[in-house]
């Protein structure tokens, strides 16, 4: 059974963790990592702060002291429950990496065994649920029929990411490509860029369908299909004549022509298995196109097993690489399986492309993130979401459901549109004590947020005029930060110094 205190949390981990302001008032993202890390993960929650995002970092060491269970895992699902049910938290942002077992400077959640991955596998969707994964109390978590009645999924209402960094230099190259997302993307075509890639013929027809009878539907972009068969590139009646070779995948991203991509084919946990070649770390490392970071999911085997002793994986290589790879991509943590209820929807996928468990949760995540404004965070639990009755009724969608993990930033806008650069007009300074803060801005609706540390901080959306004004009571010598961000923007940030009273 376990217990969970209640007093004085705010006070002891105010005292113990370095916590914004915003971040004991009210924080939107809750970063869990490792003590080591807390100071490196500082400029992102001030990022996030400033833009909106209230952001308040807690530490494995602190939530050890301060919720009692009987494992690592447990702590960390009271302490994620109690900020999501008390102080407002929507996205979860898991900020380190981990090894098996619990290990590691962010412990993976409970380890869930099913008979296709007898081993088992860390599954961080535990860290959102509000029951325990362990129905019969043995203390194996997550058996599909025994702990039925404790497994609860996500509702998609709490954004979930682990962002798998394990040195202060990842966190910073992180961090950089996280604020070149919000406030440099392309102001071109290039939000509107979304690749397929397809190594494996009898996949053809469900990715194409992916495409086709989804996220079209939805979204108004451009697809590139990189097939074995069929490029965009190919020479005029040479169809495959330009290869999905690991160069050509560098061009792609290089050259800043692909901000969405799916890549579906084999892979290993190092690598992606492209047609005559592999994209290694090698290739990560030729990677330069700073300021256009795609997001990416793939279905590609192990690609992301941020567990191993072996590391990076290559999608954690992507995630960590300074001025290139992605801030955010959908991955197995172990085989990329086709889940299904039955044995002939196999031969419906090979035939008519109908979309498995894995495909569907990818195609669900591009919908909802391109179609319905949804972050990635939100965007991949959402898609989980989705599967509950499959997961029910079939133990190989309760796998799906846990072994597609986001490897980045949940709470990043998924690019559906090409953004503009508000113009904002501010006060150079201002007097302390009572004032008004006005934020004026070319963009109506869009979040605006003032931020003094010593005290104030809120949050407001921009009138039909696209201006904001905040009525606080100022310090001095406490320069108010002040940001404005919105979907279709670039985020703008600014300083307001703080004067002598009048
Ligand atoms: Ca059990
Ligand atoms: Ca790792």
């Amino acid at each position: 059974m376990t217990r969970f205190r209640l007093s004085s949390l705010a006070v002891v981990f105010a005292s113990s963790v370095p916590m914004s302001l915003a971040a004991q008032q009210e924080a939107t993202i809750l970063l869990v990592t490792d003590a080591a890390l807390v100071d490196a993960w500082q400029p992102f929650a001030n990022w996030k702060t400033q833009i909106g995002k209230a952001t308040s970092i807690v530490t494995v060491d602190g939530i050890r002291e301060h919720y009692e269970a009987e494992s690592v895992h447990e702590q960390i699902r009271l302490c994620v429950r109690d900020h999501i049910e008390n102080k407002g938290t929507r996205w979860v942002v898991l900020g380190g990496d981990s090894l098996r077992d619990g290990a590691g400077l962010v412990p993976g959640g409970h380890t869930t065994v099913h008979r296709q991955e007898r081993r088992g596998i860390p599954t961080d969707i535990v860290y959102l649920s509000p029951t325990n994964w362990d129905a019969d109390g043995d203390g194996v978590y997550g058996e599909w029929r025994d702990d039925a009645d404790a497994i609860t999924y996500p509702d998609g209402t709490v954004g979930l990411g682990r962002v798998p960094v394990r040195t202060a230099t990842d966190v910073a190259a992180f961090t950089d490509k996280v604020i070149a997302y919000e406030s440099a993307y392309p102001e071109g075509e290039f939000a509107k860029e979304m690749v397929y890639t397809c190594t494996d013929s009898p996949a053809y027809p469900k990715v194409r369908k992916s495409w086709d009878a989804h996220v079209s539907k939805v979204w108004d972009g451009q697809v590139g299909r990189f097939f074995s068969q069929e490029t965009p590139w190919d020479e005029p009646g040479q169809p495959g004549s330009y290869p999905l070779s690991a160069e050509n995948l560098v061009s792609l991203m290089n050259g800043k022509t692909v901000s969405k991509l799916h890549i579906h084919g084999h892979g290993h946990l190092p690598l992606w298995v492209l047609e005559k070649s592999r994209f290694t770390r090698e290739h990560v490392a030729e990677l330069e196109h700073g300021g256009a970071y795609p997001l990416i999911t793939t279905v590609s085997c192990n690609t992301g097993e941020y567990d191993s002793a072996q590391d990076p994986s290559i999608v954690e290589a992507m995630i960590r690489r300074p001025n290139g790879g992605s801030v955010a991509i959908v991955a197995p943590i172990r085989t990329g399986k086709p889940h299904f209820h039955k044995r002939s929807d196999f031969r419906l996928m090979v035939q008519e492309g109908k979309l498995d468990g894995t495909t569907h949760t990818m195609t669900r995540y591009w919908t909802q993130g391109l179609g319905h404004g949804k972050t990635t965070g939100e965007a991949l639990m959402l898609a989980k979401a989705a599967m509950v009755d499959d997961a029910r009724k079939t133990a190989g969608y309760h796998l799906c459901i846990c072994e597609l993990n986001l490897l980045g930033d949940p709470t990043l806008g998924m690019r559906a549109m090409t953004p503009t650069t508000p113009k904002v007009t501010a006060p150079k300074s201002l007097s302390a004590g009572a004032s008004e803060v006005v934020i004026e801005t070319s963009a109506p609706g869009a979040t605006v947020c003032v931020w003094q540390r010593g005290g104030v901080y809120d949050v407001r959306e921009a009138d039909e005029s696209g201006r904001v004004a905040f009525a606080v009571t100022l310090q001095q010598g406490d320069p108010v930060s002040y940001g404005v961000a919105g979907a279709g923007l670039n985020a703008v940030v600014g300083e307001i110094a703080v004067d002598g009273a009048k």
